[in-house]
């Protein structure tokens, strides 16, 4: 057996004048919580220091980059690394990053046992749109405030395991989670923010959505023979309701915790590591069962290209 004890850490909403201190004294409260039910690993949602901000258009400079983090940890985010190094807990945290250079990504840190980042991972598949438009309900501007992450989905060893990370909408991409199949991931963490309603559909509410979110979560998680860990940010943010949901889901696929509010909670599990094994070792053995000679349009093109009409 190969446990990792994992808390998964949902964050309601976050206000939008809600200061950095005080959502960092959530997370850090969160953190003692996981501390005390046995912990070895934290994971936190998607944009978890601010609002969900690409809801709202702004072309004021300041206010855009009081979104982001120029270092991490930053003087707001210390000291929740110094209390994760004093319970040697590990932690997935996701954050809006700029870079030295003025890039900006949609970014989640891994860190390990002593609160030193072992991966780092930027968002690949960004929704949305990158212009101010009028005809939606509410905005979903991650194309305007993000590009496209450029570092793939590595993985990294730690706590005994192979662990990989992507971001909200790429759970929605097979290819996401077999990228780290094929590097022999063992759990794939993951924060969310997903609004509760779709802003170009509105009668696809909650219920769907959950739907959505737990249906390829549990695919991905058994087509790949590994842990998910998926993490909401939920709840009532200035007006605009973001699903709940969290989930730890195993390699058969099966949802083994669920998250019951749209506020800040703890789920925890004892993941055994090497129950990846089995389904990596029949169904899912890559190397046995793979065709990859018929897989060539997966990475050769982007679109749908539609067969030729038949002569009439
Ligand atoms: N933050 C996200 O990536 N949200 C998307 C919404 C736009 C559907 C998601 O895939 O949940």
């Amino acid at each position: 057996m190969r446990i990792v004890t994992v808390a998964a850490a949902q964050l309601g909403p976050i206000q939008r004048a809600e200061p950095r201190e005080a959502v960092v004294a959530r997370l850090m409260a969160l953190m003692e919580e996981a501390h005390a039910r046995g912990a070895d690993l934290i994971v936190y949602p998607e944009l978890a220091l601010t609002t969900f901000f690409p809801r709202y258009y702004t072309t004021d400079a300041a206010e855009i980059d009081g979104w982001y983090e120029t270092e991490m940890p930053g003087p707001a985010t210390r000291p929740l690394f110094d209390l994760a190094r004093r319970y040697r807990i590990a932690m997935y945290l996701g954050y809006a990053e700029r870079t030295p250079e003025g890039r900006r990504f949609n970014t989640a840190i891994l860190t390990d046992r002593e609160g030193a980042i072992v991966g780092k991972y930027r968002k690949v598949h960004l929704p949305g749109h990158g212009a101010y438009d009028p005809e939606r309900s509410f905005q979903h501007l991650e194309k305007y405030y993000f590009e496209p992450g450029d570092l793939g989905f590595p993985v990294w060893r730690n706590l005994g395991g192979i662990m990989g990370m992507c971001i909200c909408n790429d759970r929605r991409w097979p290819e996401t989670f077999r990228v780290m199949g094929l590097q022999g991931v063992e759990m794939v963490l993951l924060g969310y923010n997903t609004p509760s309603t779709n802003s170009q559909k509105p009668e696809e509410g909650p219920e769907k959505r959950l739907f959505h979110s737990n249906l390829v979560l549990q695919a991905g998680a058994y087509q790949n023979s590994t842990w998910v860990v998926a993490v909401a940010k939920a709840g009532l943010e200035d007006g605009h309701p973001l699903i709940g949901g969290s989930v730890i889901v195993n390699p058969d696929g099966e949802v083994v915790a669920s998250a019951q509010t749209e506020a800040d909670e703890l789920l925890v599990h004892a993941c055994d590591l090497d129950d990846t094994v089995f389904g990596k070792q029949t169904i899912f053995d890559f190397a046995r069962h793979r065709r990859v000679e018929h897989y060539g349009r997966i990475t050769a093109q982007t679109g749908v290209v539609l067969p030729t009409e038949p002569k009439a």
